[in-house]
């Protein structure tokens, strides 16, 4: 009941358009994303890169001005991503899945280091 009165309250106060927009604001969930690596063992002295999901790429190319493609050597996953990951470009060839706060120091012992192409970063509650 007063949640509803606070509401309308609002509504007058700021107008209707506004209150309609302000509920079209993206959440970003900060415990979705996966750190990539250019070494192994999570080297921070070389290349590496937090991303923020949800996102996919079909190709590494350009990931912030960086071509990271046959390049990452070791993952880490936050506790509300999963990652999908590819040996080729557009999702294609050996597919590789990482689950919620996955650590993998040397992507060479499931025979995809420097071999990741496309990837996609899907977010879910924990
Ligand atoms: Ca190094
Ligand atoms: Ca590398
Ligand atoms: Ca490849």
């Amino acid at each position: 009941m007063l949640r509803v009165l606070f509401s309308a309250v609002l509504a007058l106060a700021f107008g209707s358009s506004v209150y309609a927009a302000d509920l079209d604001v993206k959440v970003v969930d900060k415990a979705c994303w996966v750190e990539i690596y250019e070494d192994d063992n999570y080297d921070k002295d070389d290349p590496h890169l937090q991303i923020q999901g949800p996102a996919e790429f079909a190709t590494l190319k350009d990931l912030k001005g960086r071509n990271w493609n046959d390049d990452i050597e070791s993952v880490i996953v936050g506790p509300n991503a999963t990652v999908k990951a590819y040996k080729d470009k557009d999702f294609k060839g050996t597919e590789i899945a990482f689950t919620s706060n996955q650590r993998v120091p040397n992507l060479g012992k499931l025979d995809m280091s420097n071999e990741i192409e496309s990837m996609r970063v899907s977010c879910h509650a924990s």
